[in-house]
């Protein structure tokens, strides 16, 4: 019976989800996963990121991506049974953007299977590095677009989205501003998600609708590309992008370096797509009325939606979903990193860290803190600072108490414009492991959450996606009901109920919260 590989490059590591999806032993038969910086030292990240001077610019090398795809490609190669191993998909972080020159279609097709990936791409990269979801440096060229194709409503009714610094189109902009002849000599602009299905299939690879939602570029009615918010980013873009295609689209074989390197069959490679859509298919979110967490490097909170409903306040965003149809969806960046400053401010294990949230009190006694230790997404924060209300900053276990009920209130507030009343939340990412933190999420949101058996519902979407697709090109429509059946389940016994008594607590905090979060938004306003 037919195995299905996902892969999910996301921020910090690569994951590998190996399902057999046999109707009577469906299953995760195998997972292995890598951190970049701890894998590939010689790249020098730190979180997946090159060093930073100006906290707005976050950049991380391509190459890394490819050698960890071959670490992990060894690793399941070795195994599993390979020659089961129908087809594959990804998922990868959102927006981040690489760019190739004219030989890459040649050295895609021609690397050399003796030796990593990594080094042979070097040559075809017009751009050495990719500008990731992190960076925020893109403001100016934000004001540009929105103002050439009639303001941020006109571009976030067409394209789901405002333009957000770390969306593509405004870095694609700022690249051509900055270095025009870097610009001229890109014959191609990937995602990471199209460029690492690319580097499988040996050929440049196209996009899904999901992940080219987030690149203000594309029209979420027709799910091709808008010529108007082209014209607005730089010239002659339609020929340097990617087609975009359904997300259940085979875009190609596993290329004979793979074949030739880890004795991998010539599996199909399907089409990859972003995290957050992969995530919406590996936790099950295949109706209406459900939301899922993602408390990974970014916190984000998204829900699958039959019609597109935008937000009138401008801090969510609506996606195409890899099932058809749309997400709502709001980001926070200030997710696990924050949490895990914290945490090292007061020289915490994880353990530590729960054990606090355990044994304080909901509300925290009134003492609250802004968590922008970087730029925030939602709401628009460029300046960062912690800032703190009733709250010392040397108080240890208020401040952890304080850092989860902030996230948590603020993705509660930030989520109303999706008009779900949320009664059970699903929860996924590293820190979704922690049911100290689910608690809080309990409390704030007074809804029940579940967690999975495999933390990372992205690469678990990832193979799904792939199952389905294969099913798909071999003219088997499968519901989607039927492809998430037993993988992408939460577990039952793992659910978190909400303390009916923190309830009158959370009301009082979140209405007071706003305030607070208002008033710091109005003065860094003023102040600029
Ligand atoms: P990404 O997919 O964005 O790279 P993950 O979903 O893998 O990120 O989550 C990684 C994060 O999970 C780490 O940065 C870490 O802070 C967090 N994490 C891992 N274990 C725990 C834990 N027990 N409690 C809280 N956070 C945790
Ligand atoms: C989504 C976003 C992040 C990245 C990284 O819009 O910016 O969630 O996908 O995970």
């Amino acid at each position: 019976m037919p195995l299905y590989l996902g892969l999910d490059s996301s921020t910090q590591s690569l994951t590998a989800i190996v399902i057999d999806a046999d109707a009577d032993r469906r299953a995760i038969v195998y997972e292995t996963s890598l951190k970049f910086d701890e894998a590939l030292p010689r790249y020098g990240t730190r979180h997946g990121v090159l060093p930073r001077t100006d906290p707005a610019v976050a950049v991380s090398p391509p190459q890394m991506w490819a050698d960890a795809l071959d670490l992990v490609l060894g690793r399941v190669a070795a195994h599993i049974d390979v020659s089961r191993l129908a087809a594959i998909s990804g998922s990868a972080q959102q927006h981040g953007s690489v760019y190739l020159n004219a030989d890459a279609a040649s050295v895609l097709a021609r690397l050399d299977p003796a030796r990593e990936p990594g080094d042979q791409l070097t040559r075809v990269l017009s751009r050495p590095f990719a500008p990731i979801w992190m960076d925020s440096s893109t403001s100016a060229e934000c004001a540009e677009i929105e103002a050439a194709v009639g303001g941020a409503a006109a571009l976030a009714r067409r394209t789901g989205s405002r333009a957000f610094e770390r969306f593509t189109g405004p870095q694609i902009r700022k690249f051509f501003k900055h270095d025009a002849e870097g610009y001229a000599a890109t014959e191609r602009i990937h995602l990471v998600s199209s460029f690492l299905a690319s580097l499988l299939a040996g050929e440049h690879a196209p996009l899904d609708p999901g992940d080219a939602s987030g690149m203000n570029l594309m029209d979420l009615g027709s799910l091709g590309w808008w010529p108007a918010a082209l014209d607005a980013t730089a010239p002659d873009l339609f020929r340097r992008l990617p087609a975009v295609v359904p997300s259940w689209t085979v875009a190609g074989h596993l290329s004979s370096y793979w074949q030739t390197r880890h004795r991998l069959p010539p599996a199909k490679v399907v089409v990859w797509s972003g995290d957050n859509p992969c995530s919406l298919v590996g936790t099950g979110l295949v109706r209406e009325g459900l939301v899922a967490i993602s408390l990974g490097t970014s916190d984000t909170i998204f829900g699958w939606m039959r019609a597109p409903r935008a937000d009138p306040t401008s801090t969510g965003h609506v996606f195409a979903a890899p099932i058809g149809g749309y997400m709502g969806m709001t980001v926070f960046k200030n997710g696990s990193l924050a949490r895990e400053q914290v945490r090292d401010m007061f020289g915490l294990t994880w353990s530590g860290f729960s054990r606090i949230l355990a044994s304080t009190v909901p509300g925290n006694g009134g003492g609250m803190l802004l968590p922008w230790f970087e730029p925030e997404i939602t709401p628009p924060v460029l300046r960062p600072g912690v800032r703190r209300l009733g709250l010392a900053a040397n108080d240890g276990p208020a401040n952890v108490r304080a850092i989860v009920e902030a996230q948590m209130i603020a993705m509660a507030l930030h989520s109303r414009w999706m008009g779900v009343d949320i009664r059970t939340i699903y929860a996924t990412g590293g820190a979704s492991a922690n049911r100290a933190i689910l608690q809080v999420m309990a409390d704030v949101f007074d809804a029940d959450v579940y967690q999975f058996e495999a933390g990372n519902a992205a690469c678990v979407g990832a193979a799904l996606r792939a199952f389905h697709a294969d099913a798909a090109s071999s003219g088997h429509d499968l519901a989607w009901e039927d492809v998430v059946r037993r993988i992408a389940e939460p577990v039952a016994s793992s659910r978190v109920q909400p303390d009916r008594a923190a309830r009158a607590v959370y009301e009082d905090l979140i209405g007071r919260y706003a305030a607070f979060e208002a008033e710091a938004l109005a003065a860094s306003a003023s102040s600029s």
